[in-house]
């Protein structure tokens, strides 16, 4: 654009718009302080489309947990960032006046590059729920890789976009089988502390919960697990507790108790673009290029990386290609996104040096869903808040954790749904297939066995108690269980294995990873916060003796 400089952070254009979202995220960023999240639009750095040529002392390729924990904490050393996302920014309503689509009613924003819906929870009552969409580079995606679905978010905020916000510190004495080289006092006195309050973690009020109409069904849940002997545990949160309260009173727009979850929540939760992302923004060093999707990184010949990265527009065909070089690369695009790209750069010679653990260690954190049909006697309610606030830990005796996770259909259905977390043993690897020119993962649907039993150590027992049967018709016809998806990748690029301690890639000194991939398989919970702490972890590190 005339008159403009490219920036340090490789971004033009520092227009109007630029400084007002720059204004506004320093406003997000105090917000952050009070119990002022709710109701307001993205107050992440405004996009700023990288420049082909541009020299970017950070590059950091993604923009979900790990990413935006590296953008920050660089950001506040005083280095200039520019974050690459193939996603798209979400700052954008639609014609429906908001950003987000409902998960009760898919549309053009709700699914990545497909043309029918891929919805985890596909068919109720018989009847399949998917539908065809059109082709969009829309909030979600259902990867399918060999025998398994990999479900990720896409934009600006990664996964955060799309999860459930579940907020949970692993046990202290899991951690040693989570991340065996990392110290687990440093871990849970320092770096599990700062992720929870950067993210803004926070649990539901107990005695709201006990009179809420949208969390019967979670009632439902703790009486069944405690009736069978079984530990129920409040599950803490992003979402903004007090806001689901005015929205449960009917004084402010309803998101959670709206059904909003898997496309996004128009209000209420805290996605990193409201924290993290909001934080960096208020530095003003930080730049984001979506709908820009890395391709490549090699040593330059002058010293640094050269990055190649293909510019996409909403169908997801390439409108440029650029290439930029960075003196750091941080491999952020979460564990499939990292494992993908290093595998391919490693076998096709841009990055030859990178070790034999490339691609290995990646599990499903041992995701496994199911439901249960309750007698007419014990409804579960009509009015389901979409954000899960309770779990049964069996993880202990039977290597299952397993959350009370709503249906939000606006009907009462008299079932129970669970999301697990077990304790599989089963690691896949992804390695690079010269012929198709893609990474393989040759993950097996088999292995999902050894979570359902693991998984059956809760509700089979609670089943016995209750007199009740497993819903059947979740997941296809006569399908009990869920076996055929995660929501939690993780692994392929394994801390102390493929990299040194922190992160730093083995065989080339300025580049690292900083995701879920260096997390071998399970976190015994849900991962983000182990994710976010462990980035937090590393980069200070980084920071202290890398730069
Ligand atoms: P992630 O957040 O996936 O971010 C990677 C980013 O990189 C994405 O924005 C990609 O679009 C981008 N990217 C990938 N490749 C490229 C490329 N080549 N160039 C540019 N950009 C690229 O990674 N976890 C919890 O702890 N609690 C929950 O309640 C929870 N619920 C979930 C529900 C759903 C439906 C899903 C899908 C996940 C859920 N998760 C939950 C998992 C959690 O979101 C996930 O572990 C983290 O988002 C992973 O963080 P990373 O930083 O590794």
């Amino acid at each position: 654009m005339s008159g403009s400089t490219t920036r340090a952070n490789g971004s033009k254009n520092v227009s109007r718009r630029t400084f007002i979202a720059g204004t506004s995220s320093i406003l997000g960023a105090v917000a952050l302080s009070g119990r002022a999240f709710a109701a307001e639009a993205s107050v992440t750095p405004a996009a700023a489309p990288i420049d082909s040529g541009a020299h970017v002392p950070a590059l950091v390729v993604g923009t979900g947990y790990g990413g935006s924990v590296a953008a920050l904490r660089l950001a506040q050393a005083g280095v200039d960032v520019h974050m690459i996302e193939m996603g798209m920014a979400w700052d954008t309503p639609g014609s429906d006046g908001k950003i987000f689509a409902n998960t009760t009613s898919p549309d053009v924003r709700s699914y990545w590059l497909r043309t029918r819906t891929k919805q985890p929870i596909s068919n109720f009552l018989g009847y399949p729920l998917d539908k065809d969409v059109p082709r969009h580079t829309g909030i979600l995606d259902a990867e399918e890789m060999g025998q398994i679905i990999v479900y990720q978010g896409r934009g600006v905020g990664g996964g955060s976009l799309v999860n459930g916000g579940m907020a949970v510190t692993p046990r202290r004495e899991n951690f040693g089988a989570i991340l065996p080289s990392v110290d687990a006092a440093e871990m849970y006195g320092t770096y599990y502390p700062r992720a929870n309050a950067t993210l803004g973690v926070g649990t539901v009020d107990p005695a709201w919960f006990e009179s809420a109409d949208c969390y019967q069904f979670a009632r439902v849940g703790r009486k069944h697990a405690e009736r069978s002997g079984f530990p129920f545990v409040f599950v803490p949160d992003v979402y903004d507790w007090d806001y689901m309260e005015k929205e449960a009173a009917g004084t402010v727009p309803r998101s959670a108790l709206a059904g909003e979850i898997l496309y996004g929540n128009n209000y209420g939760k805290k996605s990193l673009q409201k924290t993290y992302l909001a934080q960096a923004g208020a530095t003003g060093k930080v730049a984001i290029s979506p709908l820009h999707k890395v391709t490549s990184v090699a040593p330059a010949a002058g010293g640094g990386y050269t990055v190649v990265i293909d510019q996409i527009d909403t169908t997801g065909t390439t409108t440029a290609t650029k290439t930029v070089t960075a003196d750091k690369v941080f491999f952020a695009a979460g564990s499939v996104g990292t494992s993908k790209l290093l595998v391919q750069l490693k076998a096709t010679g841009a990055l030859p040096a990178l070790n034999a653990e490339i691609g290995k260690g990646w599990g499903d954190n041992g995701n496994v869903m199911c439901g249960r049909a309750n007698h007419m006697w014990d409804p579960t309610g009509k009015l389901q808040a979409s954000i899960p606030c309770g779990g049964i830990d069996n993880w202990t005796a039977g290597g299952a954790f397993a959350e009370v996770a709503p249906l939000p259909t606006g009907i009462e259905t008299y079932a129970s749904f669970y999301l697990s977390i077990t304790n599989t043993p089963h690691r896949a690897e992804f390695t690079w297939n010269p012929q198709t020119g893609r990474a393989d993962l040759n993950w097996q649907t088999a292995w999902k066995q050894t979570s359902v039993d693991m998984a059956r150590t809760i509700f089979d027992k609670i089943n016995a108690k209750e007199g009740t049967i497993y819903r059947t018709d979740l997941f296809g016809a006569y399908k009990i269980w869920g076996d055929h998806l995660t929501y939690h990748p993780l692994g392929g690029a394994v801390l102390d294995k493929a990299t040194d301690n922190y992160g730093r890639l083995h065989g080339y000194a300025g580049l690292y990873v900083i995701d879920g991939s260096l997390i071998p398989g399970n976190t015994s919970v849900n991962p983000f916060v182990t994710i976010t702490a462990l980035a937090e972890r590393n980069i200070e590190k980084i920071i202290a003796t890398d730069l």
